[in-house]
């Protein structure tokens, strides 16, 4: 690429030249801005009525000092609709974010379920997901610690199927019947409306204290995969047991697991809680600007398969929602795969819109008796009743299958097909008894339910099978590396920390924490204060001992798509390196922004004018993955800049990757920083391009955390 005066041109001309994925959505703001305008340009303002409108800045009124005018119906219409436009928040999971994509099967699913759209491999299933955090209401911040929820609409052609999972395998409760309690005690406390978005509070570990069952999965939300890094790095899970059945009639148990390709990452906390205050919306921001530049997040859908006369072959019951598999016992199957391609064109017509329920499903796919299940399959198309207005939410665009739909049900709230005919029922012989039932026996037949044999009595009464509550919690932990163990303990020392009343502290490290793992409840009762019972000896004795999956560090990716990295530039910053940076970039498709200490552009070395994407202050380091401090005849100002060196500081402290070019060592010992395999010291940026991306890959500089920790006091 020949050397041009102008850096801005270059940067553009190398954007095209290379070899980037189909950036056909393009990063270009213009374009994008384009995009979003309205779809009524060229249009005339009318009312709702169609009445052209001539001023829509003046109401009407009584002479120009006058008083407004009852008669202003164009006040009135515009002032009443916007009076109507919120509609309830979701109860739980009211912070979303949606995107659309498609899922495409692999083949082979044929031997396990007769679902065309698992089993086609010719067609792309158009799907839409929305992720979600759990306590928080619609305006709360993304980064808080909370479980994500991962929920994926199919629109398949023989009906929707609605996968509305979590980013954890387990849930807090095992019936219903308690989740009204868990979420009362998990919002905000009803005296102060505090804490928004977080669990961080008396009455959560109250509840959870008292509640063993929730042991497992409070371990999950206290784990890194409480603060995930972005919505594209997070895994998703059906939790409960699912059933598929193949063509000849036969069902097996399933489990739902879906696993980002962009591997697993976490934030550290410090980070999560500065990104709640810098960034509220980094998680929605981060979703969307990925998918604008072309870099699809895509997942791999699998399933764990038990026959149906394996049914009791575990330590654990099947239909236990707080349990999983592990995969050492039953490894996942690959089924397919879904990509998120198209971000939404208006946020409330389909992400608030969007209407889940577990109880949409497909013929091939059918439930189990997992009591949580049970009660979900009754409280979505509930809850929709007062959240979208009324039964005909399915008409709604972002609800409607993509396939046809027929059936006599009329009338009522928001009714917007126009039904013809007289024969509202059936059996009729008016419109020939139209339309028909279709019997499962034909291809693409009826849905027909698996004819589970039921016999017991009615009872209210949990299982036996559901009673070990302690001992997935105890694998979990020990299957996680040293720094993913440590982070626990952080956490619940944090959220403990926290709770005002001492029993409730006390309560879950002694009789919750103590029967999880003794060191686990030690080091956290040391935090506290709390003096931990030994209770070992009540520990029930299993096979497995660690389960490889459960850690993060199990979902490495093998490249660094998508990953962001900030270079610092100031005056004088070397032109040739940060053309060298851009190529990279463009090669590995990460992102890369040149920050400056303001807006305004800075100078290169020869002088070249160097426009900069964003400023140091206000695109701080915990929005990205690695800072690259340029080189250049600039040192003096970088060393003179408390901004740059908080930056840096900052971003050593999260454990990032920090490229110093121009070898600048002399900064590194002014700053104080103890070099290691993450301070990346160089004169040239392709010297230190292999080690950039092996740590970009794993996330961070591991080692960093346990060097600091090794500092005696
Ligand atoms: Fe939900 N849940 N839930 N839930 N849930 C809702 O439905 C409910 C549970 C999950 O992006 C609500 O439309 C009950 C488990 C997600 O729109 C509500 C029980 C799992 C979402 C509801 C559970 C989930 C919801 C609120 C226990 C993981 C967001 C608004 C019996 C497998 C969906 C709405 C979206 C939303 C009820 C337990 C996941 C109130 C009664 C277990 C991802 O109907």
């Amino acid at each position: 690429m020949p050397m041009s005066d102008n850096f801005d041109d270059y940067r553009k001309k190398s954007a095209l030249a290379g070899d980037t994925p189909d950036k056909s959505n393009t990063s270009d703001k213009s374009k994008q801005l384009d995009q979003v305008r309205s779809d009524a340009t060229n249009e005339a303002l009318t009312t709702n009525q169609g009445v052209k409108i001539s001023d829509n800045q003046n109401s009407l009124k009584a002479g120009v000092r006058g008083s407004t005018l009852l008669e202003d119906f164009i006040l009135r219409e515009k002032i009443t609709h916007f009076d109507h436009e919120r509609i309830p928040e979701r109860i739980v999971h009211a912070r979303g974010v949606g995107a659309h994509g498609f899922f495409q099967a692999y083949p082979g699913n044929e031997k396990f379920t007769k679902a065309s759209f698992l089993t086609d491999t010719s067609i792309q299933t158009p799907i839409f997901v929305r992720l979600s955090t759990v306590q928080g209401p619609r305006g709360s911040a993304d980064t808080v610690r909370d479980i994500r929820g991962f929920a994926i609409k199919f629109y398949t052609q023989e009906g929707n199927f609605d996968l509305v999972g979590n980013n954890a395998p387990v849930f807090f409760v095992q019936d219903g019947i308690k989740f009204p309690d868990f979420v009362h005690a998990v919002k905000p406390e009803p005296h102060t409306e505090i804490p928004t978005g977080a669990s961080a509070h008396d009455t959560f570990w109250d509840f959870v204290s008292l509640v063993p069952e929730s042991a497992h999965a409070v371990m999950w939300a206290m784990s890194d995969r409480g603060v995930p890094r972005n919505l594209r790095s997070i895994q998703g899970f059906g939790v409960h047991t699912f059933r598929m059945i193949d063509a000849d009639g036969k069902a097996r148990f399933v489990k739902f697991h879906w696993t980002p390709k962009q591997g697993l990452s976490a934030l550290v906390w410090d980070e999560a809680q500065k990104l709640a205050g810098k960034d509220p919306d980094f998680h929605r921001r981060d979703l969307y600007e990925a998918i604008e530049e072309g870099l699809y997040p895509e997942w791999e859908l699998g399933v764990q398969i038990v026959e149906e006369e394996d049914e009791m072959s575990f330590d654990f019951d099947l239909l236990d929602p707080t349990k999983i598999i592990p995969e050492e016992l039953v490894p996942v199957t690959p089924i397919g795969k879904f990509i998120l391609n198209r971000n939404v064109d208006n946020f409330f017509a389909e992400t608030e819109q969007i209407a889940f329920c577990p109880g949409h499903i497909v013929s091939g796919i059918d439930f189990t008796n997992d009591p949580l299940l049970q009660a979900r399959l009754f409280s979505y198309t509930d809850t929709q009743l007062s959240r979208l207005g009324g039964p005909n939410f399915h008409q709604i665009p972002i609800n409607k299958p993509v396939c046809p739909f027929h059936n006599h049900q009329r009338d009522a709230m928001h009714q917007h097909e126009i039904h013809k005919g007289q024969a509202s029922y059936q059996p009729n012989s008016i419109d020939d008894n139209w339309p028909l039932e279709t019997p499962p026996s034909e291809k693409n037949g009826g849905f027909e339910s698996y004819q589970e044999r039921i016999d017991g009595h009615k009872i209210r009464q949990r299982s036996d099978s559901f009673s070990d509550h302690f001992s997935q919690a105890r694998l979990y932990y020990q299957s996680l590396a040293p720094h993913e163990q440590k982070h626990v303990v952080d956490a619940y020392t944090f959220e403990l920390s926290k709770v005002q009343r001492p029993h409730i502290r006390e309560r879950e490290v002694k009789t919750i924490l103590a029967n999880i793992d003794m060191d686990l409840a030690k080091q956290v009762g040391q935090n506290l204060g709390i003096d931990v019972p030994n209770l070992e000896e009540n520990y029930k004795q299993t096979s497995l001992k660690k389960s490889e999956r459960l850690s993060m560090q199990a979902f490495i990716p093998d490249d660094i798509q998508g990953k962001k990295i900030s270079v610092l530039i100031h005056d004088k910053t070397n032109t040739e390196t940060l053309r060298t940076i851009i190529n990279w970039s463009i090669k590995e498709n990460v992102i890369v922004h040149l920050l400056g200490p303001t807006l305004a552009p800075v100078t290169g070395v020869g002088g070249e004018v160097i426009t900069c994407d964003g400023m140091q202050k206000a695109e701080p380091s915990v929005i990205y993955d690695a800072v690259i401090i340029a080189d250049g005849d600039n040192l003096n100002m970088v060393q003179a800049d408390g901004v740059t060196k908080h930056y840096l500081l900052e971003a050593y402290k999260h454990l990032k990757p920090i490229v110093f070019l121009g070898n600048k060592s002399e900064l590194v010992d002014q700053l104080g920083l103890m070099p290691d395999e993450g301070t990346l010291l160089q004169d040239d940026f392709s010297q230190v391009t292999e080690k950039l991306k092996y740590l970009l890959r794993h996330h961070r500089v591991w080692s960093r955390e346990a060097l600091m920790e090794a500092i005696p006091a």
